[in-house]
């Protein structure tokens, strides 16, 4: 086993005997083996797609196993060994994509024990130059974040072929021997494909459930038994609120599904009661905490205890050994009966905390806050547009002299306590426009408002940095200037790959001097590094201090 695709990766260069995430060297392997295979499928699709024929469904069948293979997401060893017999079916009902192909085409296993022995042919190590490994696996950790948000896309029905052609042609180029500057520029396509997705996806949430608005959510638990969906797919959590109706059972979001309260479409169910805990890290004590059943519906996914592990229910590309899964039918319905009956029998979740209420929720009075209330979300590019006026007023005053971009994810160490700590530090004039689960290390803060406009712009999920670049687009729009001269700095924390694809999507956008945290990935080789400072300005989180006097000029 050889895996160094996130953050929390052992001593910060690469898990060798045990995630530390919980994955065991024999589901890494399978991993490895499946995506191995699925650079084989995109070899020969990509060759029959230019003959216009191919197998239009390959490429959401990639997508998913990318997925999967996230960190976090699935721990299932017979869930890959499925993923696998199929990839192998799906490969093989391909005509050749040539007389000599690579052996990702033609591999097939005799046994389990052939799997196990390719795995260590494959890895990540498989490829011997650091640079060369390191672009080959900058780009594959890019594509499970596209395939991670092309499946949520997908479940409301929204489709782009142009994007899962890319991720094959994508993948396929891993095989071949391509220069740096061929690679690299696959990498920049690759944030342009990030910003296309995400793009897409922001259409698929909005246009279901309609566009996000500005929501303060009750974090205090009720009375009644309740169920906990934590992840990113809202598809789910409409299923489940639709199924749950009159039963006797609240429904509470957890972690990334928190913005899912600023969606019209959510708001119209009245046991959609609060938001419980925090992200996904303290999901151990939370969830055992919370009493009753959790629905797992995309990372993150820590290994469950045994004192809860029975409450536990996967259902998409999400799995773990000994728990529960809900599968799709072929109609694309679930059925939650199962969980829905086990809610019913158990005890109403325990206070976690008394979160203060932030003194400047009067200034949305009817809007949102009922004096419940105490996290803000919602705050994506409709909304925030909505108030442009007053915001670039503001800033034209100097009322706001900067926005600092503190999106991402949040981690278990205690390092990442310099997330709350920036926050706390930045001077009053400052606004933080914020997305992803990173959000968690300061959400709960009061940090007040500037003339009505929250101190703390949440605009959703990960995959709401697209709303961020919409907002600064618009600004950059109506200031007359480039993005890169916005008074917007940018203090990235990153833990997994979606989060790789959307600092790719801002490379894209052409956004320099990111500064990204808590430690640089160890799949950046010194020489990539090189690239991604000279070209980019990229460079690391250091001290409080030293960043805020670099992030806003004054200070
Ligand atoms: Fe290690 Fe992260 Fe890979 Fe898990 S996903 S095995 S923690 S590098
Ligand atoms: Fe979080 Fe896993 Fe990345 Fe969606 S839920 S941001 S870490």
């Amino acid at each position: 086993m050889y895996c160094y695709q996130c953050e929390e990766t052992a001593k910060g260069c690469g898990c060798t005997t045990m995630g530390v995430c919980g994955k065991d060297t024999e589901t890494a392997g399978l991993q490895d083996v499946l995506i191995y295979l699925a650079k084989g499928i995109a070899v020969r699709n990509c060759a029959a797609m230019e003959k216009g024929t191919g197998n239009g469904k390959a490429g959401k069948f990639i997508a998913e196993v990318l997925f999967a293979t996230l960190t976090n997401v699935n721990f299932d060893k017979e869930r890959f060994h499925a993923y696998i017999r199929e990839a192998i079916s799906i490969r093989d009902a391909l005509p050749p994509a040539g007389e000599i192909e690579p052996d990702a085409c033609t591999w097939t296993p005799a046994d389990d024990a052939a799997i196990a022995a390719k795995a260590g042919e494959v890895g990540v190590l498989a490829t011997a130059n650091e640079d060369v490994r390191s672009l080959r696996e900058l780009l594959v950790y890019g594509l499970k974040g596209v395939g991670a948000y092309y499946y949520h896309a997908d479940a409301l029905g929204y489709e782009d072929d142009e994007i899962t052609a890319f991720i094959q042609r994508a993948l396929a180029s891993t095989l071949q021997d391509l220069t740096l500057d061929e690679m690299v520029g696959i990498i920049l396509e690759c944030g342009g494909v990030g910003v296309r997705v995400l793009a897409l996806l922001d259409t698929a949430n909005t246009a279901t459930f309609g566009a996000p608005q500005i929501t303060m959510v009750r974090t205090a638990p009720g009375t009644r038994p309740g169920i906990l969906v934590t992840g990113h797919d809202l598809k789910d959590l409409h299923d489940l609120l639709e199924q749950t109706k009159g039963l006797g059972v609240d429904i509470y979001t957890h972690g990334e599904m928190l913005p899912a309260h600023a969606y019209p479409a959510f708001k119209k169910y009245g046991h959609l009661i609060g938001n419980y805990g925090g992200s996904w890290p303290f999901q151990k004590e939370e969830f055992e905490a919370f009493n009753g059943p959790v629905l797992v519906t995309t990372n993150c996914l820590v290994p469950p205890k045994e004192s809860y592990k029975d409450r536990i229910y996967t259902t998409g590309p999400v799995g773990f050994e000994g728990v529960a899964h809900i599968p799709e039918a072929a109609d694309g319905t679930k059925d939650f009966s199962a969980m829905i009956r086990h809610a019913q029998g158990c005890q109403p979740p325990k206070n976690l905390h008394g979160r203060a209420r932030p003194s400047w929720v009067s200034l949305f009075g009817e809007k949102g806050g009922d004096g419940n209330r105490d996290l803000i979300t919602g705050c994506a590019h409709g909304a925030v547009l909505a108030i442009a006026g007053t915001v670039i007023d503001a800033v034209k005053a100097g009322a706001i002299r900067r926005f600092v971009v503190m999106a991402g994810c949040d981690g278990r160490q205690g390092e990442r306590s310099y997330y709350t700590e920036f926050a706390q530090a930045l001077p009053k004039d400052t606004v933080i426009l914020t997305a992803g689960c990173a959000k968690y290390r300061y959400n709960s803060l009061d940090l007040g408002d500037i003339d009505g406009i929250p101190r703390l712009l949440d605009a959703g999920q990960c995959n709401d940095c697209y709303s961020l670049v919409v907002i600064a687009q618009a600004l950059a729009e109506a200031f007359g200037v480039g993005i890169n001269d916005l008074p917007v700095s940018y203090n990235i924390a990153w833990y997994e790959q979606k989060a790789v694809l959307v600092l790719l999507a801002l490379l894209h956008l052409g956004v320099k001097n990111i500064t990204l945290g808590p430690r640089l990935p160890a799949f950046v080789s010194p020489g990539v590094l090189n690239v991604l400072v000279e070209n980019f300005g990229i460079r690391k989180n250091t001290t409080v201090a030293e960043d805020l006097h670099l992030m806003v000029p004054g200070n």
